[in-house]
């Protein structure tokens, strides 16, 4: 399979960004205005790659930032990469980092994105207690770098950023609105005001189309492993085939509003396509506990979760946000944005999506379960 270091296309063959990269190779000479350009932080994550998927079926020239690493990490977009040369080069991607402005400036510059979609950041809100600092320089001051390269390079881009329902924290509202007080409980949720409020203050000062999209919770089977919803639905998967015999988690009376992230990442979109920049929340308006999510994920496959699941206090949070359900009418109204798929089909896609990796792994390697027969 070809890998990554081919996919930095927008560098030219000495490394050099290309100021268009519609001028490399059989797009030499091609007029650029036919098609949008899009930016994507974080693209190599679950929200990156389903909003990449999304913009290149609509004809998008699509740009993501990806952080050299010393393992493959662009697993989630592979797939694209190889579309790319049936279909055309319209995937270009770019070695940068939140925390380097003078590359983020020189990126914007030189690519004059019409869009640019804001989702990189350390995301795992236990994880953000460990690295507190690194989670405010990345997930906060990162925001800020990106406004101000935008500035800085006297773009027109229109922005969004990755707001988040951890911004409620304690919550002062239910169910949780846009004009619901924020009152973080986490590195990652001070952050994220930061960020949301960077965005505001950015756009009144300086007229910026800039929009936060206050998402709650959203899963798919690209999930990240160690967020709760993946966490079970592998673990469900392994149990199932013998590979594993329990499960260790922390805090099981969370609720959380869980939607599925390809419906999410739409509404991104959506927010960026309007004549005047906003803030929405998108949610479903449903709440679940960690708990109900571990009944519905092992109760699909005929286990009892109550047999498998251990606790383990390593999981818990030193202030835990207990509950979020957010009301999307706002989105609902002005973008013509809801969710379709509930609590349980997702739960259901989800284990389904990692049995299928399972067996798949397990037809490869030639070992057979009870499951795969
Ligand atoms: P994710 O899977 O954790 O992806 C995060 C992305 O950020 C990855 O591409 C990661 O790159 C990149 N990144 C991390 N640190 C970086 C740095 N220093 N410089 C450049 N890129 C960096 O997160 P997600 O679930 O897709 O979420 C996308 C965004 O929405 C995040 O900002 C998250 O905080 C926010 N959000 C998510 C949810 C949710 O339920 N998923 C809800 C509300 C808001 P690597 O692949 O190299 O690690
Ligand atoms: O899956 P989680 O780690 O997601 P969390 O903390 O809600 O954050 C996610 O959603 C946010 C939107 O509200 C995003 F902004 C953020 O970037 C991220 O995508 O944990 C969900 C709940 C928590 O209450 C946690 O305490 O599950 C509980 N939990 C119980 N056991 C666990 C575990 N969480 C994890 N990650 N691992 C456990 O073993």
């Amino acid at each position: 399979m070809r890998r990554p270091f081919a996919v930095a296309i927008g560098l030219d063959k000495n490394g050099h960004i290309m100021k268009n990269p519609l001028e490399y190779g059989k797009n030499k000479g091609k007029a650029r205005a036919v098609v949008k350009r899009a930016l994507i932080t974080g693209i190599t994550g679950q929200d990156g790659s389903y909003l990449a998927d999304l913009l290149l079926a609509k004809g998008y020239e699509v740009h993501g930032i990806i952080r050299r690493a010393s393992t493959f990490n662009t697993s989630r977009i592979d797939h694209l990469y190889q579309d790319a040369h049936v279909h055309g080069v319209r995937l270009f991607l770019h070695y940068g980092d939140l925390a380097d402005s003078v590359n983020l400036v020189k990126l914007i510059y030189s690519l004059q994105p019409d869009e640019i979609y804001h989702l990189g950041a350390q995301s795992h809100v236990r994880v953000s207690f460990d690295i507190p600092e690194y989670t405010a320089d990345v997930t906060g001051v990162g925001t800020i770098r990106i406004l101000e390269a935008i500035r800085e390079a006297g773009v027109k881009s229109r922005f969004y950023q990755a707001s988040s329902s951890e911004m409620f924290g304690k919550v002062q509202e239910v169910p949780q609105t846009e004009t619901t007080p924020f009152w973080p409980r986490s590195p990652y949720g001070v952050a994220k005001v930061f960020s949301y409020w960077a965005t505001v203050n950015y756009r009144e000062s300086y007229g910026l189309h800039a929009s936060n999209g206050i998402l709650f919770n959203h899963e798919s089977p690209r999930r990240g492993e160690t967020f709760v919803t993946r966490k079970l639905s592998r673990a469900v998967a392994r149990i199932k085939c013998g590979l594993e015999k329990a499960l260790f988690l922390g805090n099981l009376d969370a609720r959380r509003d869980w939607g599925y992230a390809p419906e999410y990442v739409e509404g991104m979109w959506l927010m960026l396509q309007q004549d005047n920049p906003g803030d929405y929340v998108l949610a479903t308006n449903e709440t679940h506990s960690v708990r109900e999510f571990a009944e519905l994920a092992f109760g699909y496959v005929g286990l009892d979760w109550k047999e498998y699941v251990r606790h383990d206090e390593r999981y818990e949070r030193p202030a835990e946000v207990d509950l979020l359900i957010g009301d999307a009418a706002k989105a609902k109204k002005q973008l013509d944005w809801e969710p379709k798929i509930r609590f349980p089909e997702l739960v259901r896609i989800m284990v389904d999506a990692d049995l299928g990796l399972l067996k798949a792994a397990q037809s490869r390697s030639g070992v057979q379960s009870e499951w795969a027969a």
